[in-house]
């Protein structure tokens, strides 16, 4: 009897299957190629690989992240566990994404990828496929990022480094898992709590735009963003949430903004622990004029998440209601 999980390993392009070209670095590996990188792996699971997209991650956009989405949702019944082969720089956002996009997914899906590309002598992409094999072998439902020995909630990594082999983090929760010499060892306290049946909410607003504030920055800056469409706006304000009113008003604009029904998602520029409006004058004024607390979400989850709230639901209402849930433990409220 055939014991092996059955796996599907969804490539999207990235280092990992990248090689020397005249103009640098691109995607070019056919991932059905990948077994002889990877010896006792083809033996220990059932693996189907396919080729979705070959794209360097900075050119994964909305429209990739539906491609990904609905290839995971049309086959997970047929599987124990998906991996997901991705470039680094934007694997964050779109294991975000996915979190969002595939509530109550019942399998492991995985995302992984490499600082080197497979056919580097001292890749650690070999390294990283095993582990997200493993992840993915597991049975726990989730999107999870499997990077350096370390399983991540995928609505919680943060690409930390660009070229270090410790590329990501899990910002503000724990690791979900580690390898060692035991295995693959679960934190089960960070596993994400199914709630319903898996359903595919591909519906996306890609008209949401990312601020950073500096301190002089202009409050026209918000004009010109309602001028130019944007639908939502997520902020990273100083510290544990301030935004500033002195010299240059920005928080009259917020107001300005909500009254237009436009959702102002306010984070922290800080890396760590959470934001709080309530507790500075230049963050409870902001939070008068009804602007929604992102807390110790990461900017990737804040940012995604707002994406897709726009893409489910037009009313400010429901979008603060969607922002005050910690779906797959995105948020502490
Ligand atoms: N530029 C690459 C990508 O994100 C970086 C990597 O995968 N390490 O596709």
């Amino acid at each position: 009897m055939n014991t092996r999980k059955k796996i599907l390993l969804l490539a999207t392009g990235g280092t990992i299957v990248s090689a020397q070209t005249s103009d640098g670095l691109a995607p070019s590996l056919d991932i059905t190629n990948l077994f002889p990188f990877l010896p006792g792996v083809a033996d220990a699971y059932d693996i189907t690989a396919k080729s979705i997209l070959n794209l360097d991650s900075s050119n994964i956009q909305p429209e990739e992240w539906v491609i990904i989405a609905r290839n995971i949702y049309e086959s997970y019944p047929d599987y124990d566990g998906i991996v997901v082969t991705h470039g680094t720089d934007t694997m964050a956002y779109t294991a975000s994404i996915l979190t969002f996009m595939l509530p109550n997914i019942p399998i492991p899906v995985v995302l992984t990828g490499s600082q080197l590309p497979l056919a580097h002598p001292l890749t650690d992409a070999a390294d990283n496929l095993r582990y997200a094999f493993a992840m993915s072998a597991s049975s726990l439902p989730g999107v999870f990022i499997a990077f350096n020995r370390r399983i991540i909630l995928g609505c919680r990594a943060v690409k930390v480094r660009t070229t270090g082999f410790d590329a990501f983090e899990s910002v503000n929760c724990e690791d979900v898992g580690v390898i060692n010499s035991e295995g693959l060892m679960i934190n089960h306290k960070v596993l994400p709590v199914l709630s319903g049946k898996c359903r595919l909410l591909s519906n996306l607003c890609s008209e949401v735009f990312l601020i950073k504030l500096t301190p002089g920055l202009n409050p026209r800056i918000f004009d010109m963003l309602l001028d130019m469409n944007y639908k939502g706006i997520v902020i990273e304000a100083f510290g544990a949430g301030g935004i500033h009113f002195v010299h240059r008003d920005l928080i009259s604009k917020l107001q300005k903004l909500t009254e237009s029904g436009i959702p102002v998602v306010v984070s922290s520029q800080c890396l760590y622990e959470r934001s709080d409006l309530s507790i500075y004058q230049t963050g409870k004024l902001a939070l008068k004029q009804g602007v929604i607390q992102a807390y110790d979400m990461t900017t990737e989850a804040a940012v995604t998440k707002l994406i897709w709230a726009l893409g489910q639901t037009d009313s400010l209402d429901e979008i603060r209601q969607i922002f005050a849930t910690s779906y797959a433990g995105e948020v502490r409220i």
